[in-house]
């Protein structure tokens, strides 16, 4: 297992369009092991493939608080199958905006079919953080951020605070 490095906007391979995985294999699941390993480390809740730049329809999550057993999660080619009309809002964040967090609108529960580590067909009925979790990686599998859902003025503030860093960071 490896950590791999974590892209961050407005790096143009998050807007990537992730594509299926043809065969669940001990690749894939090298795959998973580290994505999952990035995760923990950073730390965040969730990981989609491209966020390490494998624009591939893989996200691994563990909702589990610090104090209990890991419960690690692994989803690959996920399609949702339905949502509720009822809407939540959560804080949102990620991994590849560092450091910004917003409220953002969205179905408050989903199901979603997909195949877990060993390549078994699986649906889930998601709601609560579960099911925002699922509809943010899945987001990003389509090239799409938390911070689009936001005002262009609010987005545009965020991607130049972001350029400003990094310029800063490669100059040390
Ligand atoms: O760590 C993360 N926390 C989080 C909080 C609220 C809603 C979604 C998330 S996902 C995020 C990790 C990440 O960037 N996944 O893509
Ligand atoms: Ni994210």
């Amino acid at each position: 297992m490896a950590i791999r490095s974590i892209i961050t906007a407005p790096d143009h391979r998050l807007r990537e369009v992730s594509k299926p995985v043809e065969t669940v294999d001990d690749g894939t699941r090298a795959l998973m092991d580290d994505m999952l390993e990035t995760m923990y480390d950073a730390p965040g809740i969730g990981l989609a493939a491209i966020q390490i730049g494998e624009p591939l329809q893989i996200i691994v999550m563990d909702l589990a608080g610090k104090d209990d057993e890991p419960e690690p999660r692994y989803f690959i080619n996920p399609v949702i199958l339905d949502v509720v009309e009822e809407t939540a809002v959560y804080e949102e964040g990620c991994l590849s905006v560092p450091e910004y967090f917003e409220e953002v609108e969205r179905p408050a529960k989903c199901s979603v079919e997909y195949l877990d580590y060993d390549g078994k067909k699986q649906i889930l009925e998601a709601d609560g953080l579960l099911a925002t979790c699922i509809q943010h990686e899945m987001d990003h599998l389509e090239g799409t951020l938390f911070i689009d859902y936001l005002s262009r003025l609010k987005r545009e503030r965020i991607l130049k605070k972001l350029k400003k860093e990094q310029r800063l960071a490669a100059a040390e």
